[in-house]
């Protein structure tokens, strides 16, 4: 296509994605572990306090990616968690489905390059892949997380079959090199690709490291960046970043400390070798996002010297909140298996060979002020920072106004590009985009909220669900961290979600409940029967589905 002096304007656009990392690890949300460069693209553009994802990788990637709602795009529930009568229903397909489209592919369209570099988590068959998606140029981790070194190990037997590096189509799983880690591998390949990009049409690139993603690991040189710097224990670094919270005005001064959900020992319960260990995962953790802020310095860098940095819209999330896990949460795992597969001694830890996870109090400390973590519909697991920064955005510094919503930011994206996404493809109507755009917003045009008190939020994952409606949210906790019960909260007067107010608002409890029925009924949702279909076949059987099953003609 030829391209006009208006095309001309159109900004680029980089995406940057870390996974699982907690509400306020990072500097500019209160974090003490160093993150320079992010703090600095906060100072650049605006910091957004009330961004929600959905509490899992591959949902909230599928709406961040398609505009659409994850029941509708093929996430309705996570692979391998699909209940047998999810399986290969509409909507819950597994990969991304062909009822929507990605950015990429709409922005393809319009003249953009378009690039990923990092996790994909969307679809490892055929047709399913990045390269399938709209990307030009693509080095993606196509599963939902492995060891960050070049061994390339599954999380477990189930993840196997989709646990793969792929160079633009090819798989080089077997190929990386000695000193691979994913986080630096990932910006050189974003680096290679913006090197090569011609100057005079706009790209889109896709930058989604799967660091802090258990098994915490580092490259050597990082292994002691923190070193003591958590022998403190949980409560003091919660209270630090709560001061550091109310400074910025993140938070109101007057909210108190969350106390957890005293599911997990407290410090001062633990002997000295558990703390020994319980600092030594939190000190991987925190190296590995600064290895990530590190590495996204070192794109921005490249950005500034070809130029084009100052034409570049430049937003940062997490995809869900602080993984609360333990290796042998992924299925089959089991401690045993643990213990004897992996060497996790103290001296190994964050090294290859080594499988560990922060677990679930320091999950709670990356969540504060929220409670909870990933897997859950509480704030801990479905609000993550958001820092949006770039041409014609407003320097606001924080904002806390605004509910925002993972699928707003295709349509944001598009809106900037002055692009539009088609209704249809091939004659076949895609699903209905969920989001809205921010551009009004982010320019400082308006500042009527992007959405009103009578909008809705819709959210499920796992059997938890919620429905986000001016400041209320009412919450349904699924086992195994709720009782299958629902409650529900004011956000602005509670955002640690403590007080369940449903007794006490029965209409406003009633008036929300219609509008998660009206939600689930309009998405498609389908709740989960009792029996996984990962009990009646092999993980190689699971995740060989194809387009041909989906009716695609991909095989
Ligand atoms: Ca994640």
């Amino acid at each position: 296509m030829v391209l006009g002096p208006e095309d001309r304007k159109r900004p680029n656009v980089l995406l940057i994605v870390v996974d699982d990392m907690g509400y306020s690890d990072c500097q500019p949300f209160g974090g003490e572990i160093r993150t320079p460069r992010l703090q600095q693209l906060a100072g650049e553009g605006l910091r957004l306090r009330n961004f929600h994802v959905s509490s899992l990788c591959a949902p909230t990637r599928s709406m961040l990616m398609s505009g659409c709602d994850n029941h509708q795009a093929g996430l309705g529930v996570m692979p391998p968690f699909h209940a047998t009568n999810q399986y290969l229903q509409p909507g819950y397909e597994g990969p991304l489905n062909h009822r929507v489209m990605t950015i990429a592919e709409v922005l393809s369209g319009e003249g953009y390059g378009t690039y990923m570099a990092g996790k994909w988590h969307l679809g490892a068959n055929k047709g399913f892949r990045p390269e399938d998606r709209g990307f030009d140029r693509v080095f993606s981790f196509l599963g939902g997380g492995a060891s960050h070194f070049n061994d390339n190990r599954a999380l477990s037997a189930s993840e196997i079959p989709h646990t793969r590096y792929d160079e633009d189509g090819r798989d080089v799983s077997g190929e990386l090199p000695e000193d691979f880690f994913s986080s630096d591998a990932y910006a050189d390949k974003m680096i290679g690709y913006l090197s090569e990009h011609e100057a005079d049409r706009p790209f889109f690139a896709y930058l989604a490291f799967t660091a802090p993603h258990d098994p915490l690991q580092v490259p050597d040189q990082w292994l002691d960046r923190y070193k003591g710097a958590y022998d403190v224990g949980y409560n003091v670094i919660r209270e630090a970043r709560m001061a550091r919270m109310k400074e910025m005005r993140l938070i109101e001064p007057t909210l108190e400390s969350n106390p957890g959900s005293g599911l997990f020992p407290k410090w001062e319960d633990l002997g000295d070798t558990e703390k020994a260990e319980q600092a030594r995962k939190m000190e991987l953790y925190a190296a590995m996002i600064e290895n990530a802020d590190h590495n996204i310095g070192r794109v921005f860098d490249l950005l500034k010297a070809q130029g084009r940095y100052d034409d570049t819209i430049i937003i940062f999330m997490s995809d869900n909140g602080a993984n609360p896990k333990e290796p042998h949460f992924y299925p089959p795992n089991t401690p045993e298996l643990i213990e004897q597969e992996y060497d996790n001694s103290f001296a190994n830890m964050g090294r290859k060979g080594s499988f560990v996870s922060a677990g679930g109090a320091w999950a709670e400390v990356s969540d504060t002020p929220f409670s909870y973590f990933k897997t859950t519909g509480y704030e801990g697991g479905t609000q993550v920072p958001l820092i949006v920064a770039g041409p014609g955005i407003a320097k606001r510094g924080v904002d806390t106004t605004q509910k925002l919503h993972v699928t707003d930011v295709l349509p944001t994206i598009l809106d900037f590009a002055h692009a539009t996404r088609p209704e249809e493809r091939n004659g076949m109507p895609l699903a209905p985009l969920y989001g809205r755009s921010w551009k009004p917003y982010l320019a400082g045009a308006t500042t009527s909220p992007i959405r009103s008190e009578f909008d809705v939020i819709g959210f499920e994952m796992l059997e938890c669900r919620s429905i986000f409606k001016g400041d209320w949210k009412l919450l349904f906790m699924a086992p195994p961290y709720g009782e299958n019960e629902w409650s529900l909260f004011n956000l602005r007067d509670d955002p640690r979600e403590m007080e369940d107010l449903k007794d006490r608002e029965p209409e406003k409890f009633a008036e929300l409940l219609a509008d998660w029925q009206a939600y689930a009924a309009s998405v498609g949702y389908i709740e989960a029967g009792e029996t996984k279909q990962l009990a009646g076949m092999t993980p190689a059987e699971f995740f060989s589905f194809t387009g041909i099953e989906m009716g695609l003609g991909i095989d």
